[in-house]
């Protein structure tokens, strides 16, 4: 179903854009069709479009005084839903942001449902779906790195690669139609190279856009890092020393996750999702026999693992066991560090090798730390970087890929692509290699919502806030 399919609304939708709470101002926003007759009913009048007018607000019922307010009218289609749209910045708190909401609703508005305004602002082709997404990885960012990243997409930094690669097959097909309309000719008018180059290019363009993708991904979400190891390895000291000041945002989660405390690790900007042991049940969160805390559940989606284990001893069978189960599977996740801790115990002299002489496994890296003394703290610290965005950092001059929808679609794109390629090399009618372009474009217009599907709109839409 294309969008224009949908419908666009013929309601006024208003709602709270800001946070809940103690607040110097407070913004409500009304967006729709009535947004002048809503400003007219709240006593609000003068208004000029983008020239903000402070003034008081009445109730439209009984005239009586609600607010005193800066009022902006935004004009269609020049406003963030490209509807009417005024902006009403009020006093902040739990009380006045609500009267007013209240009073807007009265006068004719209706309370937005949670990502209505960005809704609007899609259905009425102001951004498209990638900014969409952008724009609730904003609001979301927890990194530096992944507000970066969030701004580009919004940015179109994606959307206009995406738009090339677009216009690529476009080009593609319209080469094809020579074929089609000359089928009598022996030797089209294109050589086959030409056709072949270009498809090959393409290719090699969605490659570089899923290359870093599983990197994207771990920007917008922090890369999942689980700490694991016999008890008293020194785990929870090690969770407690990496993330140094930023111990208070650590939180107890409830319900099943119960056996285990997160907390977001930054690391130059980039974030880790640094997961241990909660330590409440002891004993009930070891894997199996082995003896090995570490919270389980997390363990299959882990995209590094710290294993710790007492410097300056040998590793027991248990330990050897369990890092031989988890270290890296062919696609390299996920990455095991073995951190060698309480390295101030150690009665061999600083500077001298403490590697083990028994190392776990060769594809695992290891690192001495103190969580005592902050010995290899910042060498573990510098290493997990490494361990998970060298790509990323390496900086390239392709956009960042965040989402696993977006890296779907362009998977597919590329599918599609290859099987044109292969249409071509097998000698097959040139009729039946366009299709396989035109599932490819299907795909990018999908991705940026130019044809679109109700259900692809409500999961990208069902994790928004109220009055985005
Ligand atoms: N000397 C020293 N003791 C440590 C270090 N890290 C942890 N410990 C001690 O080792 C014990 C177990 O630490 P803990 O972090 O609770 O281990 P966990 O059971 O693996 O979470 C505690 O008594 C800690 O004080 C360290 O770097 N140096
Ligand atoms: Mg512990």
């Amino acid at each position: 179903m294309g969008k224009q399919d949908l419908g666009l609304p013929t309601d006024t939708i208003a709602a709270i854009s800001t946070a809940p709470g103690r607040a110097g101002i407070s913004v409500v926003r009304v967006s729709g069709p009535e947004a002048t007759l809503v400003a007219a009913s709240l006593g609000v009048t003068g208004l000029t479009p983008r020239r903000c007018v402070l003034t008081a607000v009445h109730h439209p019922d009984d005239g009586r005084l609600i607010d005193r307010a800066v009022v902006t009218l935004y004009r269609s289609p020049a406003s963030y839903t490209g509807e009417d749209v005024l902006e009403i910045s009020g006093h902040g708190g739990t009380l006045a942001p609500q009267l007013l909401l209240d009073a807007a609703c009265a006068a004719g508005a209706r309370p937005a449902e949670p990502g209505e305004f960005t809704r609007r602002a899609f259905l009425n082709g102001k951004i498209d779906l990638v900014q969409v997404e952008a724009t609730l990885d904003l609001i979301d960012a927890r990194s530096e790195v992944a507000h970066r990243a969030a701004l580009f997409q919004l940015e179109r930094g994606l959307s206009r690669r995406i738009e090339e690669l677009r216009e690529g097959l476009l080009r593609l097909q319209a080469m094809l139609t020579y074929e089609i309309d000359f089928p009598e000719e022996d030797d089209g008018p294109l050589p086959e190279r030409r056709i072949q180059g270009a498809a090959r290019s393409l290719i090699e363009r969605l490659e570089a856009l899923l290359l870093h993708a599983p990197e994207g991904e771990m920007v917008r979400d922090g890369a999942l890092t689980v700490i694991a190891g016999r008890p008293n390895a020194g785990k929870s000291s090690l969770f407690n020393s990496l993330l140094g000041q930023e111990r208070a945002i650590v939180t107890e989660l409830p319900g099943t996750t119960r056996d285990a405390i997160e907390a977001m690790l930054t690391v130059e900007g980039y974030p880790f999702r640094l997961v241990d042991t909660a330590g409440l049940r002891r004993g009930a969160d070891r894997v199996e026999s082995l003896g090995i805390e570490v919270a389980e559940g997390y363990l299959a989606s882990a995209d590094l693992v710290l294993f710790c284990a007492e410097a300056g001893r040998a590793l027991h069978e248990e330990e050897l066991t369990f890092l031989r189960r988890w270290s890296p599977a062919s696609d390299g996740r996920p990455r095991v560090v073995v951190v060698r801790t309480k390295v101030d115990r150690c009665a061999r002299v600083a500077g001298r090798a403490l590697v083990d002489e028994a190392s776990a496994d060769e594809r695992s890296v290891e690192v001495t730390v103190s969580a005592v003394r902050g010995d290899g703290l910042q060498a573990l610290r510098l290493l997990l970087l490494e361990s998970a965005y060298s790509g990323v950092r390496a900086g390239t001059e392709t956009p960042l890929v965040t989402r696993r929808r977006q890296a779907r679609a362009i998977r597919r794109a590329l599918r599609d692509s290859e099987a044109f390629v292969n249409a071509r090399d097998a000698g097959l009618p040139p009729e039946i290699a366009a299709t396989h372009l035109l599932d490819a474009e299907r795909a990018l217009e999908e991705l940026l919502g130019v044809v679109e599907t109700d259900d692809v709109l409500d999961v990208v839409f069902s994790s928004f806030c109220i009055g985005k």
